[in-house]
C-alpha cells in the first residue's frame, strides 16, 4: 500500500488563499520566502557544533569560509532575502537596533518583526532554538517605504504569525488565524510536510516553565502561584511538572504539544527587567496569536492580554504568562489576591 501523499506546507498555504478569492498571492508569496530563509537557516544550525569547533580554531569553516555567530547569519539570511521579496515595506529584527527598510523598488504591503535566533545562547550546548516572526498589514499608503507605524501594531491585528523550531527535527509552526499548522521538515528532500494539523492546546496541563532562579527577585503572588502548581492535587493534576529550557520557542511548543504554562513575569533583579524580559512585536505577540488561535491565552502579569498592547517602541519589553487558558485564569486570580 503506497504511502498518502504528504501535504507541503507550499501546497497547504495554496489551499488556504484559495479559501480567500479576494486574495492577491502577496501572503503566499511572503510566507514561502521566508520559508526558504528557514531551510537555509535550518541546513545552518544543523553544522552549528562542527562550524562553532572550527570557529574555536579560527574564523573560517570547514568549506574555509567565513564563520559568522549562528544568530548574525539567521539575521542576515532573513534580511537580505526578505528585504528584496516585494511582499514587505519594513521589517525590525532583535539583533537591529532601528527599522531595517526593503529594497527600493521592491516595496511591498506587510511588515515583518522577528528573532532570527531565539535562545542563541543555548547553541554552544546544543539545546533547541528557533525563529520567531510576525506579519502585519502596512498601514501606510501602499507604495513607497513604511515606517514604524507600519510596524508598532496591536498583535491582535497580525495577519500571520509562528516560528521555525530547530530541534530533534526542524519545524514550522504558524497560523494566520485559522488555527495553527504544524509542518515537521524532511531535509532528505528539503520539504516542510504537514505533521501536526490543527494544534490545540491540551485542556489538562503537565508542565510548567519558568526561570526559578528569579525566585527571590518576583512578586509575592507570582511565588504563592508557583506553590500552588506544586502541591498535591489528583483532580486539578497536580503537581506539575517544571520544564525549563531557557529557549522561549522550545518551552513554548512544548506546552502547546503537551499542555502547560509559560512565565517569565517582571522581577527586580536589574532594571532592564523592570518591565519583564522578553520583546513584544517578535516574541510575545507572535506566540499569543499562536496560543489563542489554539485556544489558550496570552497575558502580562498585570492582567493585560498581551494581544491588547499598543507598542510603543520596536524592542519594547513586557512581561509573558501564555499558555492553558484555564492556568492563565487561576495566574490572575493569585495576582489580583483572590487565591
Ligand atoms: P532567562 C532567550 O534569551 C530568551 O529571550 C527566551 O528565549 C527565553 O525564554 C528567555 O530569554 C530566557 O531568559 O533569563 O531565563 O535566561
Amino acid at each position: 500500500m503506497t504511502r498518502p501523499l504528504g501535504i507541503t506546507v507550499s501546497r497547504h498555504i495554496m489551499d488556504s488563499q484559495r479559501l480567500h478569492p479576494a486574495a492577491t498571492g502577496d501572503l503566499t508569496g511572503l510566507l514561502n520566502e521566508l520559508i526558504v530563509a528557514a531551510k537555509t537557516i535550518s541546513a545552518e544550525v544543523n553544522m552549528a557544533g562542527l562550524a562553532d569547533i572550527l570557529g574555536m580554531s579560527g574564523k573560517t569553516n570547514i568549506q574555509g569560509e567565513h564563520v559568522q555567530k549562528l544568530d548574525e547569519f539567521a539575521n542576515n539570511t532573513i534580511k537580505r532575502r526578505m528585504a528584496r521579496c516585494g511582499y514587505l515595506c519594513a521589517m525590525t529584527s532583535e539583533e537591529e537596533a532601528d527599522i531595517i527598510p526593503v529594497v527600493e523598488g521592491y516595496e511591498g504591503k506587510y511588515t515583518l518583526a522577528f528573532d532570527p535566533m531565539d535562545g542563541s545562547s543555548n547553541i554552544d550546548v546544543n539545546v533547541s532554538i528557533g525563529t520567531i516572526f510576525s506579519i502585519h498589514r502596512r498601514l501606510s499608503p501602499d507604495g513607497g517605504p513604511g515606517d514604524e507605524s507600519d510596524l508598532l501594531q496591536r498583535g491582535r491585528r497580525q495577519v500571520a504569525a509562528g516560528y521555525i523550531i530547530y530541534g530533534s527535527s526542524t519545524m514550522l509552526v504558524f497560523t494566520t488565524g485559522a488555527g495553527v499548522q504544524g509542518f515537521t521538515l524532511d531535509p532528505s528532500v528539503g520539504e516542510f510536510f504537514l505533521s501536526h494539523p490543527d494544534i490545540r492546546i491540551p485542556d489538562k496541563s503537565k508542565y510548567f516553565s519558568i526561570n526559578e532562579g528569579n525566585y527571590h527577585y518576583w512578586q509575592e503572588p507570582v511565588r504563592r502561584y508557583l506553590h500552588y502548581l506544586k502541591e498535591e492535587d489528583k483532580a486539578t493534576g497536580r503537581p506539575y511538572n517544571g520544564r525549563y529550557i531557557g529557549s522561549m520557542v522550545a518551552d513554548f511548543h512544548r506546552n502547546l504539544i503537551a499542555g502547560g504554562v509559560f512565565l517569565y513575569p517582571r522581577d527586580s533583579k536589574n532594571p532592564t527587567k523592570t518591565y519583564g524580559k522578553l520583546r513584544l512585536l517578535y516574541e510575545a505577540a507572535p506566540l499569543a496569536f499562536l496560543a489563542e488561535q489554539a485556544g489558550g491565552r496570552a497575558v502580562t502579569d498585570d492582567g493585560r492580554e498581551i494581544l491588547d498592547i499598543e507598542p510603543e517602541g520596536l524592542h519594547q519589553r513586557v512581561p509573558v504568562i501564555v499558555g492553558n487558558a484555564h492556568d492563565v485564569d487561576i495566574f490572575l486570580e493569585f495576582m489580583a489576591e483572590k487565591r
